[in-house]
């Protein structure tokens, strides 16, 4: 079935950069994980002990509870490992807090696991409970929010930021123009050729993020500011994004959506949030509201809020198009790091490399670590775009 997507995707032309997909299939080692080399310093204070011998339990934990996008990534995570012989277990907090994961890290290095992958609620507050795990040696690898380099042996990277943020802002931009989504050519060479013909008011956007301090939101927020800064959009989109926060809490974004209905003030919501982008999906439609959506959504959770078809008119929806990533694949490549971390001394440093086996209808792929802001990142994927083309496949998947 993954083969039929990857087709319909690599009409986009911004997927150039997609993993290969093959139709290899590699049979899943049955034995447990071999003995391990001790995981290298990633610095802090505390040296290492004794290191993982890949036994134990394999801990993934989400931001919180109760968010699809968690429980996929999780789902590609746990088929991965568990196919090698490992014990995988699922953790997240209730409340999207640093303090509720810190609690549940702290019980769980108590217990003795033997690694921890981590979405975070936040840059700081880790420390005392990142050096704990890091004393009884318990490798830490970060998926789509960052940990601390401090810790982490590195971060798997769904995308790169900065395509992200300038995706979305073209997103936006495109959609208040009335423009659908530019199948086979790049979004920003169409702005390219629309916008100075644009003699309207000044476009507003908005943004409906998660928390005021979750990492992984105000990286691409950071990226949106740094595209609307580019001159094409002078004079013709602000600079400045109207931002709120609903803490990926369905209840907290439908309020925040209702804040900028009520205020109309923005001309479309950019929601990078799937929690956000649902809520506000509702919120818009329900009101008839003008302010159309885009953002980072699952399908099938926005099905109702965008067309579905090829011959559907796509702003008779809120949200006309929409981004997102292979996110079960996405959980499989952090799968793939912590085996290499715990069978073959995998750092995570600069340059070193580690070699996933084929999953689903990914072929075997090899990935090389590379450095971005003093940090080691595994570049897993690229965004796709879910359009009026291809939603019909993929609410069936994601
Ligand atoms: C939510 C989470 C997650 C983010 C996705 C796009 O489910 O906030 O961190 O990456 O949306």
């Amino acid at each position: 079935m993954m083969k039929k997507f990857l087709a319909l995707m690599l009409s986009v032309s911004m997927l150039a950069g997609l993993a290969a997909c093959g139709s290899k299939e590699t049979e899943a080692p049955a034995e447990a994980p071999a003995q391990t080399e001790a995981p290298a310093e990633t610095g802090g204070d505390a040296e290492p002990a004794a290191p993982s011998d890949g036994s134990g339990k394999h801990i993934f934990m989400f931001k919180s509870t109760g968010n699809s996008f968690g429980d996929l990534m999780y789902e590609g995570y746990s088929e991965y490992m568990n196919a090698l012989g490992y014990e995988t277990e699922y953790d997240s907090p209730a409340e999207t807090t640093v303090a509720a994961q810190v609690q549940m890290l702290d019980e769980l290095i108590t217990q003795g696991v033997a690694s921890i992958t981590i979405s975070t609620n936040g840059d700081t507050g880790y420390d005392e409970v990142f050096e704990k795990a890091k004393a009884a040696g318990i490798p830490i690898i970060s998926i789509d929010s960052e940990a601390s380099v401090n810790y982490r042996l590195a971060h798997i990277n769904q995308a790169e930021v900065q395509d992200i943020g300038s995706y979305l802002v073209q997103a936006a931009v495109l959609i208040t123009l009335g423009i659908d989504y530019p199948e086979g050519k790049e979004m920003e060479d169409v702005l390219a050729e629309e916008l100075p013909n644009y003699s309207g008011d000044e476009i507003v956007l908005g943004v409906l993020s998660a928390g005021v301090d979750t990492p992984v939101q105000n990286s691409w927020i950071a990226a949106m500011e740094v595209e609307l800064a580019k001159d094409m959009y002078k004079g013709k989109v602000s600079p400045n994004l109207d931002k709120k926060y609903g803490n990926d809490d369905f209840q907290e974004s439908t309020t925040q959506a209702n804040a900028f209905v009520a205020e109309n003030k923005v001309d479309c919501i950019i929601s990078p949030t799937t929690v956000g982008i649902a809520a506000a999906g509702q919120v818009l439609k329900e009101a008839g509201s003008e302010i159309k959506l885009t953002g980072l959504g699952l399908p099938s959770e926005m099905q109702g809020f965008m067309p579905l078809k090829a011959d559907d008119d796509a702003f008779a929806s809120v949200c006309p198009y929409m981004m997102l990533w292979d996110v079960i694949h996405l959980g499989a490549v952090a799968g793939a790091a912590v085996d290499a971390a715990v069978t073959n001394g995998w750092t995570g440093a600069e340059g070193e490399t580690f070699t996933m086996a084929a999953f689903r209808d990914y072929a075997e792929e090899e990935y090389t670590v590379y450095t971005q802001n003093d940090g080691t990142f595994v570049l897993a994927g690229t965004p796709y775009i879910f359009y009026k083309g291809n939603m019909a496949e993929w609410i069936n998947v994601l």
